[in-house]
C-alpha cells in the first residue's frame, strides 16, 4: 500500500500548545471578563477531555459555575470569551513562545521532498493553525498543507471522525493511502474512525492514555523519520 499523504494534528502533535499556549489564554480571558474562574494545569488536564475551546468553556461553567451557566446570556458570554481567549492566544504563537515538537520540521521537509501530500484536521480554530504554521515555517507554509481542516467546520468535533473524513473528501484519498499524526486519545479515536492509520506522539497530558490501535506510540519524532513511518505505513 503506497503512503500517499500525511495528515497533522495540530495541538500537541505540531506543537506543545496547550499547558501553555491555549491554557494561559483562556485564564486571560476569563480575568478580562472579571470571572473568578482559573484553569491549573491539574484541571485542565482534565478539562482536555472537552474537545473545543468553545465546548470546554461550557463544560467547565455547567459543572462548577451552574448559576452563570444557566444565565440567558450564557451562550453570549461562551463565544466572547472564546473570542478574547483566541486574541491571546494568537499574540502567544506570533510571539514565537510555541515552538514545533522533536522532528516535526524535518519530517515535513522529508515529505515535502518525497512529493507526498500534506493536510491537517484539527480542534482548534482555523486562525490558530495559521498563525502556528507562519511563526514556525516559511510564510506561504500555508500554502505546503492541500487542505487545513479545522475547528467548526465539521459538525462533531474529534473523538467523532468528521474532521478526518473531510480532509479524505477533499484529498480525494482513501483512510487507507494516509497516516494521521496524533498526540491525544479523542484524536487516535478520530482518525482511526476515519479508517486512516495512525502514529501517536504522546504529550505530558496524555501519556496514559489508551492508544490501542495506533501504529506506534512515540514520546517524539525526535528519532523518527519519513523513512520509519512508510515503514510502519506498509507493515500494517
Ligand atoms: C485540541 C483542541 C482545541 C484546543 C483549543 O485540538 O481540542 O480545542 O485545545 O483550541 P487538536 P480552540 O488536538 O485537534 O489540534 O480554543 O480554538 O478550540
Ligand atoms: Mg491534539
Amino acid at each position: 500500500m503506497t503512503l500517499s499523504a500525511l495528515i497533522f494534528d495540530v495541538d500537541g502533535t505540531l506543537a506543545d500548545t496547550e499547558r501553555d499556549g491555549h491554557r494561559p489564554a483562556f485564564n486571560a480571558a476569563f480575568g478580562e471578563a472579571g470571572l473568578p474562574w482559573a484553569w491549573d494545569e491539574g484541571i485542565y488536564g482534565e478539562l482536555l477531555k472537552v474537545t473545543g475551546g468553545k465546548e470546554r468553556i461550557r463544560h467547565y461553567a455547567q459543572r462548577f459555575d451552574p448559576v452563570r451557566a444557566a444565565r440567558p446570556d450564557f451562550a453570549a458570554l461562551v463565544q466572547s470569551l472564546h473570542r478574547t481567549k483566541t486574541r491571546h492566544y494568537l499574540a502567544r504563537v506570533e510571539s514565537g513562545a510555541i515552538p514545533l515538537r522533536p522532528g516535526i520540521a524535518r519530517l515535513i521537509g522529508q515529505a515535502r521532498e518525497a512529493g507526498l501530500r500534506l493536510a491537517i484536521a484539527t480542534t482548534t480554530t482555523p486562525e490558530n493553525v495559521s498563525a502556528l504554521l507562519s511563526a514556525s515555517f516559511a510564510a506561504d507554509a500555508l500554502s505546503w498543507f492541500e487542505v487545513i481542516a479545522a475547528g467548526d467546520i465539521v459538525p462533531e468535533k474529534k473523538p467523532a471522525p468528521d474532521i478526518y473524513r473531510f480532509v479524505l473528501e477533499r484529498l480525494g484519498l482513501a483512510g487507507r493511502d494516509c497516516l494521521a499524526l496524533e498526540d491525544s486519545h479523542p484524536g487516535l479515536a478520530s482518525s482511526l474512525g476515519a479508517g486512516i492509520p495512525t502514529v501517536v506522539t504522546f504529550n505530558d497530558y496524555s501519556r496514559d492514555q489508551d492508544f490501542k490501535g495506533a501504529l506506534a506510540a512515540l514520546p517524539d519524532l525526535a528519532q523518527v523519520g519519513l523513512r520509519e513511518l512508510i515503514r510502519w505505513h506498509q507493515l500494517q
